[in-house]
């Protein structure tokens, strides 16, 4: 049997359903883990399939650890932007490493890479890594309180700025009230500290100021949605955005962990022409290996310890692996990367919105250049409510038929497409091979 169709006899439904090797693997993760995973998406529990050991990754593919190999589409949530194992990041890391790993000083790396991605986005005027974009974000925020001496933050229903408490929250009773926990564990007090408006509403957060006036530090906003799969900032929406905070003397912080270096070189801000007072960074900056980065107005950043009374730190942060692998992915990331990237992400589009017509089913296809979304939804949804409307059943119905028809997709229907620059016409094709199928089924 060729591997699609052993993968298909295992997807037949045999209790297993797994093959061995990683039916072994995930019995003795979940023995480890919480659900045998380190991330909870990757336990794959929203599409109804056992979830995947994969055991290596080279360009747009990965293969699982009984050695089958799917189209990849997860593209390690964002960092995979040259496809995996890029021979030019490899080689950077394995030099690195000869030198030691960490050496707990400021290493040449740190330099090199802080000064690239000064270059791309001139708003990070100075700037800190740190190691998860989680981390990058809490210390923004944190940044954004101490220079205002304000307590409030407002955040988007739907956006997602990694785990810190302030930022498990779920809206609170009325538009621009106090948030209450969204998860276990964080304190009533500490969800209070943030208010939640829909994505897409520059006038929602007009009104958090009116209803909290001199009390907001600070609105984060991911410039392009992609944590509920991807939904584009509507016209005069980030705009607005802009305006409000500078009237009201308030900080705007861009998360730029996922559209940093992905939507445009210079990320979302330059896409869209908008400047932050400080972004957040993560993911491609570290080429895969763990990163995050947060930055912006020297005046803010200047504040940050041990020039300032902000604290902030980290025993890993600006790892001179890390580095060496964001310095050759950045150094790869050219203006015909970004074309290409343009045209695999439109090509895949329209092969996808054909594929579904022709199978009779209805999708919206939400897409800012290599982040995409297959919303099984009549219409592009415009921010969170209307995205969560979307038929996840179904959902994840298509997602096992791509997968047995060896093209892994992001194993929910709320996260984004990941296309990379190794994603050329043979993957594109024969990812709408597969979605002709899938729809079908
Ligand atoms: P990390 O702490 O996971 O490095 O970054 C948190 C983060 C911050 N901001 C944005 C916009 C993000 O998308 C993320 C993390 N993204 C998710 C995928 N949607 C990571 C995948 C996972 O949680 O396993």
């Amino acid at each position: 049997m060729t591997a699609s169709t052993s993968r298909a006899a295992d997807a037949a439904g045999s209790s297993a359903r797994l093959p061995h090797h990683q039916a072994d693997l995930v019995a003795r993760a979940e023995r480890i883990f919480p659900g045998g995973v380190n991330s909870p998406v990757r336990a794959f529990l929203s599409v109804g399939r056992p979830p995947l050991v994969l055991a290596a990754g080279s360009g747009a593919r990965v293969r699982d650890a009984d050695g089958a190999d799917y189209v990849d589409y997860i593209g390690a949530w964002g960092p995979a932007i040259l496809g995996h194992a890029h021979p030019a990041a490899v080689q950077a890391v394995r030099e690195a490493a000869l030198h030691g790993f960490a050496l707990g000083a400021t290493s040449p790396g740190e330099v090199v890479l802080g000064e690239a991605i000064q270059a791309a986005m001139p708003s990070m005027e100075m700037l800190r890594f740190t190691s998860s974009g989680t981390e990058a974000a809490m210390s923004a925020l944190r940044v954004a309180r101490g220079v205002t001496g304000r307590p409030l933050i407002v955040k988007f229903a739907g956006g997602y700025h990694g785990h810190s408490d302030g930022l498990l929250v779920d809206a609170g009773s009325g538009v621009a009230t106090l948030s209450i926990p969204g998860s276990a564990g964080v304190t009533e007090a500490t969800a209070a500290g943030t208010v939640v408006v829909p994505y897409n509403d520059a006038d929602a957060v007009a009104a958090a100021f009116d209803a909290h006036p001199g009390r907001i530090a600070a609105v984060i906003v991911e410039p392009v949605a992609a944590n509920v799969g991807v939904i584009p900032p509507g016209p005069g929406f980030l705009e607005g955005l802009r305006a409000v905070t500078a009237a009201n003397g308030a900080v705007l912080i861009f998360d730029e962990v996922i559209t940093g270096f992905r939507v445009a070189h210079g990320g979302a801000q330059a896409r869209y022409g908008i400047v932050p007072d400080l972004t957040v960074l993560g993911k491609i900056i570290g080429g895969g290996m763990p990163v995050g980065a947060y930055g912006g107005r020297r005046d803010l950043m200047e504040q940050v310890a041990p020039l300032g009374g902000i604290y902030q730190a980290g025993t890993l942060s600006g790892h001179p692996l890390t580095m060496a692998a964001g310095i050759a992915t950045l150094g790869l990331l050219d203006d015909e990367l970004y074309d290409r990237l343009e045209v695999f992400g439109a090509s895949l589009e329209e092969g996808l919105r054909d594929a579904a017509r022709e199978a009779g089913v209805t999708v919206a296809i939400s897409r800012v250049g290599a982040l995409l979304t297959v919303f099984f939804l009549p219409q592009a949804p415009r921010d969170a409510a209307e995205a969560l409307r979307a038929d996840r059943a179904t959902y994840a119905r298509f997602f096992g038929a791509m997968l047995d028809a060896g093209v892994l997709l992001p194993p929910s229907q709320f996260e984004a497409w990941f296309i990379g620059a190794a994603h050329g016409g043979p993957e594109i094709a024969a990812t709408l091979d597969a979605a002709v199928g899938a729809f079908r089924a």
